[in-house]
């Protein structure tokens, strides 16, 4: 049996973000349940979920760290595992999830270091070029492959052959093959949340979705069968996209009810409802149980398999805020993105739910690639129209080229973006930060490109307030009583969040935290 101790890193935000939700780490947590279900002994630091209320200023105050410093992280290792795992989601965090591992190898010389999750999927010859302390990367779901990298540490035999590794061969790196994806999703073991410091969250109501109460991850489907050229899904999971037993996600659901006190169960799918047949009969199911929690689906998904009956069953189940991702007002550039849209059917579908009493958020990229100011004006266009409709909230992101994604590829292939470094992962900060933007269209300023950010947030929540005022002061009700129904209540309350513990967290000198992280190299 082997001992594996898997990190989560602390969660890193660009500092004027308005969001950046604190979740529970739900990879590292599947994991370790496959770990311990082939007979090894996993063990978690989570690097956010054990100090939620510590903030820490890193480069140059560009990110907030919240939680655990890296330092603190590798303390908490204790024995001296067989080998340490490192999730790494997100390319912006890359920098920081660096210094973590060059601290991990300082402390623990000899011990084999393993990265995996979305970032290492889609940078794996990068990080083992760049990062020597890095032993082997693991692509892609990582069930599978960490149970059989135990195995071939426990008995000491070489891990070559284990397909889904990219690893280092003389001075060059080798792939062992694709894994194929795990298919009956019912067999992979659920979540080991015993591991996790899981009451920081739920008795601070900390969660992917609205405060609604103790809220719990849940995975009901993986993978995505769209190839939107933004996203790193094909790269990461294929376009294979397979969902739970409706049954058995409810057994979930039930279990942490009766274990936890769950009373909210927020969803991390990539993009949950793609087949009508089964949100149909999920809902179903717990009208039928007669179960009664609130959920959510917060990542954005897809409209064509909700219309009005799908909205009403929705709600009866309690489904209480969903976000949909339009990305764009623009059938040009929905069109380009391969985002396999048809908008006015997304605007029906998304009527449907906010009738039904749906809480609804969009989700809106800007920036794209030859993006004109023309498709921009169309997409501020479209946020009016939705605002006049009556939809809750809107967060626009600025287009980020994330490592794995076909945007990416084309935008390097062309000399556009730069090598991989710590200035590029830093600059992918810009996708939220009202202070930063980054222009991917030459014709474009990033300025005019940030105009348009603003005029649609403006032109979205003024239209959305001028025609149903009362939500100013239900907004401002929330914001008093600390109550949350929508996705801006969640943001503000966020922010509050980390100013709060900015502030707590501040040294008699007025740094905050570890100023001392290392200066962007
Ligand atoms: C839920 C979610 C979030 C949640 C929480 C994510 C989390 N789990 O920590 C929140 C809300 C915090 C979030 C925020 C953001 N997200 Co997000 N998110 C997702 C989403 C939809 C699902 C992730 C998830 O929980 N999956 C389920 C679990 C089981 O899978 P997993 O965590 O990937 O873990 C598996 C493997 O990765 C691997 N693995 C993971 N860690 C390790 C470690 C080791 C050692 C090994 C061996 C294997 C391994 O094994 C696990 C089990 O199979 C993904 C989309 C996707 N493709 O999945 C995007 C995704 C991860 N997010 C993304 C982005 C860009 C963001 C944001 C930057 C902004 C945005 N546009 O949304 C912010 C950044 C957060 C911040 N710090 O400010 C990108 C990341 C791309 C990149 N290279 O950076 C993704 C891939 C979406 C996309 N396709 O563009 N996100
Ligand atoms: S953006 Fe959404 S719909 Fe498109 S490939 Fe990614 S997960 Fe699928």
């Amino acid at each position: 049996m082997a001992r594996v101790t898997l990190l989560r890193p602390p969660l890193l935000v660009p500092t004027w973000s308005d969001s950046g939700p604190l979740t529970p780490p739900i990879g590292p947590a599947y994991l370790a349940a496959s770990l311990r279900a082939a007979g090894h002994i996993p063990t978690i630091v989570d690097g956010l979920g054990e100090n939620p209320f510590q903030v820490t200023s890193l480069f140059n105050n560009l990110v907030t760290a919240i939680g655990l410093r890296s330092e603190e992280i590798v303390e908490r290792i204790e024995g001296l595992p067989d080998f340490i795992g490192v999730s790494c989601m997100f390319s912006q965090d890359w920098p920081e999830i660096r210094r973590l591992i060059q601290l991990v190898r300082k402390r623990f010389p000899s011990v084999p270091i393993v990265a995996g999750g979305e970032h290492i999927t889609a940078t794996p010859d990068f990080t083992l070029r760049s990062t020597p302390e890095v032993d082997c990367c693991v692509i892609g779901e990582g069930e599978e492959t960490i149970v059989e990298l135990a195995n071939a540490y426990e008995h000491k035999t070489p891990f070559d052959s284990i397909p889904g590794l990219v690893i280092r061969d003389g001075s060059s790196t080798r792939s062992t093959g694709p894994r194929t994806r795990i298919r009956k999703l019912d067999d992979i073991p659920l979540p080991a949340w015993d591991l996790v410091p899981l009451n920081n969250y739920l008795d601070n109501g900390l969660g992917y979705g609205v405060n609604r109460g103790r809220s719990m991850p849940m995975l009901a489907t993986r993978g995505c069968p769209y190839e939107c050229t933004f996203c790193s899904n094909p790269e990461m999971w294929t376009t294979r996209w397979y969902a739970r037993d409706p049954g058995l996600v409810l057994d979930e659901i039930r279990s942490y009810q009766e274990q936890y006190g769950a009373t909210n169960f927020d969803f991390y799918d990539l993009t949950a409802i793609v087949k009508r047949s089964w949100i149909i009969e999920f809902t179903n199911m717990i009208l039928d149980r007669k179960m009664n929690f609130t959920w959510q689906l917060p990542s954005g998904t897809r409209s064509e398999a909700i219309d009005a009956e799908v909205s009403r069953l929705l709600y009866a189940s309690g489904c209480r805020n969903m976000s949909y991702a339009p990305e764009s007002g623009s059938p040009e550039v929905l069109k380009r993105i391969k985002k396999v849209v048809k908008l006015d059917r997304l605007e029906q579908s998304v009527l449907s739910a906010v009738r039904e009493g749906l809480n609804v958020k969009l989700n809106i990229i800007m920036g794209f690639p030859s993006e004109t100011r023309q498709e921009l004006g169309q997409t501020v266009k479209f946020l009016f129209r939705m605002g006049r409709a009556g939809v809750h909230d809107m967060s626009i992101s600025l287009f980020s080229p994330y490592p794995g994604s076909a945007l990416y590829h084309d935008l390097r292939a062309s000399g556009r973006i730069p090598e991989l470094s710590d200035e590029y992962f830093l600059g992918l900060c810009a996708y939220k930060d009202f202070s930063q933007s980054v222009s991917y269209t030459p014709d474009l300023s990033p300025k005019v490109l940030n105009l348009y950010r603003i005029s649609g947030f403006l032109v979205f929540y003024g239209t959305q307030y001028l025609v149903r005022p009362w939500r100013i002061y239900r907004l401002v009700q929330n914001l008093v009583q600390q109550r949350q129904e929508s996705r801006l209540d969640k943001s503000l309350s966020d922010l509050a969040y980390r100013i709060r513990n900015r502030r707590r967290t501040q040294t008699p000198s007025g740094e905050i935290g570890n100023a001392d992280s290392p200066a962007v190299r």
